[in-house]
């Protein structure tokens, strides 16, 4: 059964100006519509900006412990729809069911987290060098600020950018990817049965490259928060650059497993499973390498074959499969490219390496999960983002290569090292150059009360998520406040 899904402006469900619609269809098998969406046009945008802007005052003055209650309302109506949310991931791009709830918790614990920072959102207070004056820094919103976010992760990724601005007091206009418009809607259906005002969120569907990138630069926006891919990020930054608008992006990865001679290799097996190919290997966080020490390749290959050849594709709603669909026809093209390089750069195809076809499976998008054996750290498999289920095995002789050889890409999102030796793992824990290290665990699995982001090219350094450096600084500005009551004019650095 398809639900049919509109804009949501000022407080209003509405079709947009064009009168015209698309439709999401469930990678798993394409002939199910899952959402018949409203396809909004450049003058939707203006309107949701608009109201975006007349809210912003109201909700400004609103003392945050209060946006934080309507925040933690939101929490509670999410935890409640929570099977029927996790459901309709599954349905809109594929993954399987228990990661399909996993996303809607993790909304779950951004609203509960975000509301308590209500009662927070921490300055500074700091002595003056001059008698009878003080000094203080307070957070305050930018303003309206516009998220663009992506198909993957479709209703947390979402929910990292709504909280944190909405508890900083911006107002937003959220454009989510046109894969996963339904899981939006029902994120955005909670936060306005939780009572938030109308206008201080809207929702409005439409393509990345006209309605986004139209969104993004509106005048009348003040700050961006992007997640997606790097074509569109590095475009949106340059544009956005030019204006002086502030933006965050998070973009790709090229994430490495270390596996060293002493590693625990069936806890190392496991976490490559579940790094390589959860989600069909579609997080920006994805193990898409692992760097295996040469004593133990042979070995540890042979079981990643067994294991991975076992793995069921198929739809994420049935419980016997592991590895559901990629999201659309599109990203299956380009995985099945990624995959003919990899056989025209000399890598050893060992597992895989083409289309899932057999009987149910030919309705969707399915790729067999794949694994590459001999690849060169140079290779364009091992360098690029393939954001598929494909794990490229490169060989190392100890722990300094098997960092420099992990270092050696553009990005710089996540990493992970096994090993028993605490030496090793400290030496990798200091000198692996990525804004998340795991140590005897994938590259996956962040938790959302510590800052989540990329260094080098995976995005533009404004982590999201919590803590201290976390979502907060990007989606609030300080202001410092210098109050002098001596009376008289004092000069700093001068008297
Ligand atoms: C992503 O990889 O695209 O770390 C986001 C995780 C999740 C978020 C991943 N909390 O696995």
């Amino acid at each position: 059964m398809s639900v049919k899904v509109c804009n949501l402006i000022g407080g209003a469900w509405k079709d947009a100006g064009t009168g015209e619609m698309f439709e999401r269809r469930n990678p798993a098998d394409v002939q199910e519509v899952v959402a018949r969406v409203t396809l909004s046009g450049r003058e939707d945008v203006d309107c949701a900006v608009e109201a975006a802007r007349n809210a912003f005052p109201g909700w400004r003055l609103m003392p945050a412990p209060k946006r934080g209650e309507l925040l933690f309302r939101a929490g509670e109506i999410l935890l409640r729809r929570k099977d029927v949310m996790g459901q309709m991931v599954t349905r809109e791009m594929g993954k399987v069911l228990p990661e399909g709830m996993g996303d809607v918790q993790e909304a779950i614990d951004m609203a509960f987290y975000m509301a308590g920072e209500g009662r927070r959102l921490c300055g500074e207070t700091v002595p003056s060098e001059l008698p009878d004056k003080d000094c203080k820094s307070v957070r305050e919103p930018h303003g309206v600020m516009a998220l663009i976010t992506p198909w993957n992760f479709p209703t947390a990724i979402p929910a990292w950018k709504i909280f944190p601005a909405l508890i900083c007091g911006n107002t937003v206009v959220l454009k989510p990817s046109s894969c996963t418009p339904a899981c939006a809607a029902m994120l955005v259906e909670a936060l306005v049965e939780a009572g938030i005002p109308p206008g201080v969120v809207n929702l409005i569907h439409g393509p990345g490259e006209d309605v986004g990138e139209y969104l993004a630069t509106h005048p009348e926006v003040d700050a961006v928060s992007f997640t997606g891919s790097c074509a569109a990020g590095e475009r949106l930054e340059s544009k956005l650059g030019r204006i002086h608008r502030p933006v965050a992006t998070e973009m790709g990865g090229k994430n490495a497993i270390i596996i060293m001679d002493d590693a625990d290799l069936s806890l190392a097996l496991e976490g490559v499973l579940w790094g390589g190919f959860g989600t069909s290997g579609q997080r920006c966080t994805a193990a898409s390498r692992v760097v295996v020490h040469e004593r133990i390749h042979d070995q540890f290959l042979d079981r990643l074959l067994g294991a991975a050849g076992r793995l069921r594709l198929g739809d994420g709603l049935s419980k016997s499969t592991d590895v559901g669909p990629v999201v659309n026809e599109q990203q299956m093209k380009r995985v099945l490219d990624y995959l003919r390089v990899g056989v025209d750069e000399g890598a050893s195809l060992a597992l895989g390496g083409k289309r899932a076809e057999d009987g149910a499976l030919a309705r969707g998008y399915f790729i067999e999960p794949t694994v590459f054996d001999d690849v060169a750290p140079a290779m364009r498999i091992a360098q690029e983002e393939i954001f598929g289920p494909v794990v490229s095995v490169i060989r190392c002789s100890g722990i300094e290569e098997a960092i420099a050889i992990a270092n050696d890409v553009r990005f710089g999102l996540s990493s992970s090292i096994y090993s028993k030796n605490v030496n090793t793992t400290a030496m990798a824990e200091r000198d692996l150059r990525t804004g998340l290290v795991y140590i005897n665990a994938s590259t996956i699995g962040a938790e959302i009360q510590l800052p989540f982001g990329g260094w080098k090219h995976s995005g533009s350094g404004h982590p999201e998520a919590g803590g201290r450096g976390g979502a907060l600084e990007f989606y609030s500005r300080m202001k410092v406040i210098y109050r002098d009551f001596s009376g008289k004019l004092q000069k700093a650095q001068i008297d």
